[in-house]
């Protein structure tokens, strides 16, 4: 029998060696080795069960829990992880961010950790699933904790914070990066990063870093460890560039390429304003939305399918999810103004657009009081700033006919992948899962 040998030295791990660690969240270097002869040395064999909490108003973020039902409440989504079983539990009252978040990571970690010998269970629908889930969790509690607004300063263990390293003047320097949402091209091929979470510090090493700086990085951790009085028991991790894991990547926007529509309608979106100062028309555009918005003075926003004939009204769960198939309309009410847009979706033959205007009139029982209210036509893929304003949670475009949220979430987790983006008013970067 052939096998081959291959010599690792620490810190210069090839490509092919790291990846046999990303299951486990990188290479990690333990304590002992010579001097302890290895006696205190435990080798991660069996898997660790981990739940991981995942929350954030704009760009929810994943952290880790502790494994029990008190940690669960229902703002939120939370993934448990056991190896080829991943938990997909939603509370009922989360928002579609973290839900997309959530969603992303777990279609990640099983195709690219897990090689697809892992399956997204879903607790929610299905009792079996629900037992086995809390079961990990010590059972389920009699009432699941309520949710804590997104928006309350984060716990701990919900806190992280980024810092670049740097040994330029031949001391090891640090500088916090405050710029969120973190994005991939911070992560700069010549340099070391750090990833500072409660009880964990990650070290990301650039592939051009300074040898001194690869060399040292272990030890930039441990400094770190005690520099920012971490707690007892804090991990240090290192990561190399281009063997990261699906966690730490969930850190960051851009590790994955945005999946493309492609049906046509939405080129001229990408490219009409790349190269102009996009900060300067993203603030003119606030300012047409900002009026806009006084213009209507406290507002409600209704969504409707234009299904046969009538308008039917979609529940709030299923806002900011349109399908290319259909033909919506959104109705937002305000003080002092009703504002009624009609979304097309690219499918809509455009000799049937006209028929469609009668949805709008059925919404106003056919009147029309230009002075009151305004109507207008929004194609797919021209959805302009004030549009995406009424979607807080984003504005997401879905392939085929209506389902409902519930059916196409699940069905998205069961597939290998999918296509549709996620965008936000004023140029906020689409994003896709
Ligand atoms: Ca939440």
């Amino acid at each position: 029998m052939n096998s081959n040998h291959h010599l690792e030295e620490q810190m210069y791990e090839s490509e092919v060696f790291l990846s046999y660690f990303k299951k486990n969240g990188g290479v990690e270097y333990l304590p002992g080795g010579i001097e302890s002869g290895f006696r205190d040395v435990t080798i991660k064999e069996e898997f660790v069960v981990r739940l991981l909490h995942v929350k954030g108003e704009r760009y929810p973020r994943i952290f880790p829990v502790e494994l029990k039902a008190d940690s669960i409440n229902e703002g939120d989504v939370f993934i448990l992880d056991n190896d080829t079983k991943i938990y997909f539990w939603v509370g009922d009252q989360c928002n579609v961010n973290e839900k997309c978040k959530a969603l992303e990571f777990c279609n990640n970690l099983r195709k690219f950790e897990r090689h697809c010998k892992a399956d997204i269970l879903f607790p929610k629908e299905d009792a079996n699933v629900d037992a086995e889930f809390w079961s990990h969790l010590g059972g389920k509690p009699a009432t699941i904790n309520p949710p804590v607004p997104d928006t309350d300063e984060p716990d701990d263990d919900a806190k992280y914070q980024f810092w670049k390293i740097s040994d330029e003047t031949g001391k090891i320097q640090t500088t916090e990066i405050t710029e969120r949402p973190l994005t991939v091209e911070m992560l700069d091929t010549n340099d070391c990063f750090v990833l500072e979470l409660n009880k964990q510090v990650i070290i990301w090493v650039g592939r051009q870093a300074k040898d001194t700086e690869k060399k040292n990085a272990l030890a930039i951790g441990k400094g770190f460890v005690k520099a920012h009085n971490k707690p007892k028991g804090t991990r240090v991790l290192r990561i190399v560039e281009k063997a990261e894991d699906a966690y730490f990547k969930s850190f960051f926007n851009g590790f994955y390429p945005i999946a493309k529509n492609d049906f046509g309608g939405n080129k001229g979106f990408a490219n009409t304003e790349a190269n102009q100062d996009i900060g300067a028309v993203a603030n003119k555009k606030r300012q047409v939305v900002k009026q806009l918005l006084n213009k209507l003075g406290n507002y409600t926003v209704k969504v409707y399918l234009c299904q046969d004939g009538k308008n039917v009204e979609l529940p709030e769960e299923d806002h900011g999810h349109f399908y290319q198939d259909e033909v919506y309309a959104v109705d937002v009410t305000g003080q002092y103004h009703r504002y009624i847009m009609q979304w097309f979706g690219p499918r809509m033959p455009s000799d049937k657009v006209s028929e469609y205007r009668d949805y709008l009139a059925q919404l106003t029982n056919y009147e029309f009081i230009p002075s009151e209210i305004t109507r207008t036509t929004v194609m797919q893929g021209h959805e302009d700033d004030s549009f995406l304003t009424f979607f807080p949670n984003g504005f997401i475009c879905h392939d085929g006919p209506y389902k409902p949220y519930k059916e196409r979430i699940t069905e998205i987790a069961n597939s290998s992948g999918c296509m549709y983006r996620i965008s936000g008013p004023f140029e906020e970067k689409p994003r896709a899962i």
